[in-house]
């Protein structure tokens, strides 16, 4: 029987191949995955517990209805990675500007964590999965002193570590702090994350596209281009492929790093730039697709090199198995 390891025993195993490791990362590692733990114990209880559904009837800085969920995340995340002491700030989707935290011990930090506390929300209230997407840097800012702005407007490729957590079907924790992308399955009779995906990588190339074609008017005559040529009837090219489509970035990337696929938040003629935002939610995914053997990109350059100028700055998103995103920027690609 092959040794079951879990999340916690990787971290250090994993942590510990890295000499100057001093288990920093591996607390504030630990306080997201008690974290996950918690939010998907109440995501678990939505729709028994009449007071966690809908919204709270606030928007917060995207303009979007806030979900009591939301906020509940939003919060216990903050409140754990603020106990370790090794995170000197937070960016959160929840919060118009960055949090710093303000004990000695924290400001020694090392870290800075940027996070949607619960992505695709919305699909709470109907029981569609959802999932937290988290990105880490080491500071820019010295220790000692308070996180400042610049700490966070950071290039993906600065990224030392990026994950995700999918409350699904089962609740999975992916992420990578270094070579490899690993995914570990929580067991709730347990109440332990195990290793159950090391060293992921997404197929090469896939028969899946995901992007919401409700939006087929507004898109850029290149992007339509391209969904006619998905959509034609060519068996020699394995065309036409599937749509597939959730609504929750993290259940649709999930799906297709394990069967391949290509997932699109093209700009639209009301919003050129997109609705996915840069800074925690595509560079984390754009960091473990690279890693995976994926890729990502905005249409003209990758996803992992755009300098940010904006916290909640958005970008369109193009990411996925490396031959999709290569056929598909053979239609979009902008100089
Ligand atoms: P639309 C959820 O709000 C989200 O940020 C992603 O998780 C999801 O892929 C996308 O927006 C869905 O957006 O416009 O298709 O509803």
């Amino acid at each position: 029987m092959n040794r079951i390891i879990t999340l916690g025993e990787h971290i250090i195993q994993t942590q510990t191949e890295h000499k100057y490791a001093t288990g920093e990362l591996s607390a504030l590692l630990s306080a997201l995955r008690l974290s996950a733990k918690v939010v998907n114990a109440e995501i678990n209880k939505a729709g028994l517990v009449e007071d966690i559904m809908g919204s709270v009837g606030s928007q917060n800085v995207q303009g979007e209805d806030q979900q009591k969920l939301d906020i509940y995340a939003h919060r216990i995340f903050i409140e754990a990675l603020e106990m370790r002491e090794v995170v000197c700030g937070v960016a959160s989707e929840e919060e118009d500007s960055f949090i710093a935290f303000d004990s000695e011990k924290s400001k020694n930090g090392k870290y800075v964590v940027l996070i949607d506390p619960l992505d695709g929300s919305s699909n709470i209230d109907v029981n569609v999965s959802v999932g937290t997407i988290f990105s880490i840097y080491h500071r820019k800012s010295p220790q000692g002193t308070s996180a400042t702005l610049e700490d966070f407007l950071r290039p993906g490729t600065s990224q030392i570590a990026a994950g995700y957590v999918l409350y699904g079907s089962s609740t999975m924790m992916v992420m990578t702090t270094g070579e490899y992308v690993n995914g570990y399955t929580y067991d709730p009779s347990t109440g332990v994350f195990f290793l159950s995906h090391p060293r992921f990588q997404i197929p090469k190339t896939g028969k899946i596209y995901s992007i919401n074609e409700g939006n087929y008017p507004f898109f850029d005559k290149k992007v339509r281009d391209y969904i006619k040529y998905v959509k034609e009837d060519d068996q020699s090219t394995g065309r036409p492929y599937s749509s597939r489509y959730i609504g929750s970035l993290v259940a649709d990337f999930h799906r297709n790093m394990i069967k391949g696929g290509i997932y699109l938040y093209p700009g639209t003629t009301f919003r050129p730039e997109g609705k996915l935002r840069l800074l925690y939610e595509c560079n984390p995914m754009a960091l473990l697709i690279e890693k995976a053997g994926g890729k990502a990109t905005d249409a003209h350059q990758r996803i992992l090199e755009i300098q940010p100028r904006q916290l909640h700055q958005r970008c369109p998103l193009f990411i996925g198995s490396a031959d999709m995103i290569d056929e598909a920027m053979g239609f979009i690609k902008t100089p």
